[in-house]
């Protein structure tokens, strides 16, 4: 028999304050934790309160020992036809800037898999910690989709340029060695002990004065963020992305991920 609490809907995130630390559980494995508007609208609206509360260090993670950490962007949701998927209204992107701009570390506890807008929402946090199951993909070409030049300064400011290209271009997954070779993660930390590690070091750090730690992180985030880009140069890449946006193989990529079948792109 169903009890109460079995039928209750589920929160999509589970949120925690002990002490001074917060933490984000990702909380819908039955989507393999896609990047819905309702789940990432719940992350910065968490975020949010615990900057009300003075939180001084958050940890983003999913549940003990997930395969899959987050399938990335709700593909159900991605805006089609004659408008950017990944607009700087997007609540991934709004996520992405609440994370940044959260006045302290926000550590990402990685094990599973991390897809396409979930590897940006990874690499956004100020450290990656992950076990040796984590891998990492970004996969805009498995749709034909264009993906933001924000998104690729955050993978810019972190990773040589040979690397990010391989990745983006095959839209393979690379495990938890090669990413800590590139600087994807700052720790690689078993299965077993990854829990204490990330709680570990986020107490440590919330030992140490936060508005020194906070500023720190402000003047890094404006130091590799703000990269000016002529406006002509802007607008030419803005075009060349809606061409994209607005092909046939865009269209194409996602039908062919709704339908669970291989896509035919045509490049046109
Ligand atoms: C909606 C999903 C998703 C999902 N959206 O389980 O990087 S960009 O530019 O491309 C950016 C726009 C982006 O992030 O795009 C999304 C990129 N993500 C991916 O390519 C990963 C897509 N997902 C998968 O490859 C598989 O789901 C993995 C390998 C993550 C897990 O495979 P597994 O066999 O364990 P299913 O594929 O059966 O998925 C379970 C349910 O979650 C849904 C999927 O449609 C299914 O729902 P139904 O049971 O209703 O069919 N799901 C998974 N990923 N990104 N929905």
């Amino acid at each position: 028999m169903n009890t109460a609490d079995e039928t209750a809907p589920q929160p999509i995130i589970i949120t925690e304050v002990k002490g001074h630390i917060g933490t984000v559980t990702l909380n819908n494995m039955a989507k393999r934790n896609a990047l819905s508007s309702a789940l990432l609208d719940s992350l910065t609206a968490a975020l949010g309160d615990f900057k009300a509360q003075s939180v001084r260090v958050v940890i983003v993670r999913a549940h003990k020992g997930v395969k899959v950490w987050s399938a990335g962007h709700d593909v159900r949701e991605l805006r089609r036809g004659h408008q950017d998927p990944l607009g700087y209204a997007d609540p991934l992107e709004q996520a992405l800037r609440a994370i940044r701009s959260y006045p302290g570390p926000v550590i990402a506890m990685v094990q599973g898999s991390v897809w396409g807008g979930a590897f940006d929402l990874a690499l956004s946090c100020d450290m990656i910690i992950a076990d040796e199951t984590s891998t990492f993909a970004i996969t805009p070409v498995n749709l034909g989709l264009p993906y933001n030049t924000t998104g690729l300064l955050h993978c810019l400011n972190r990773l040589p340029v040979n690397f990010i290209k391989e990745m983006f271009f095959t839209a393979s997954p690379v495990n938890a060695d090669v990413a800590k070779h590139w600087g994807i993660i700052n720790h690689v930390v078993p299965s077993t002990e990854i829990e204490a590690f990330t709680q570990n070091l986020a107490e440590h750090i919330a030992t140490k004065a936060p508005l020194a730690v906070a500023v720190v992180k402000e003047q890094l985030r404006v130091l590799t963020d703000f990269q000016p880009v002529a406006a002509q140069v802007f607008e030419r890449i803005q075009n060349m992305r809606r061409e994209v946006y607005e092909s046939a193989d865009y269209q194409e990529g996602i039908d062919a991920f709704l339908a669970k079948r291989k896509p035919e792109f045509r490049g046109k």
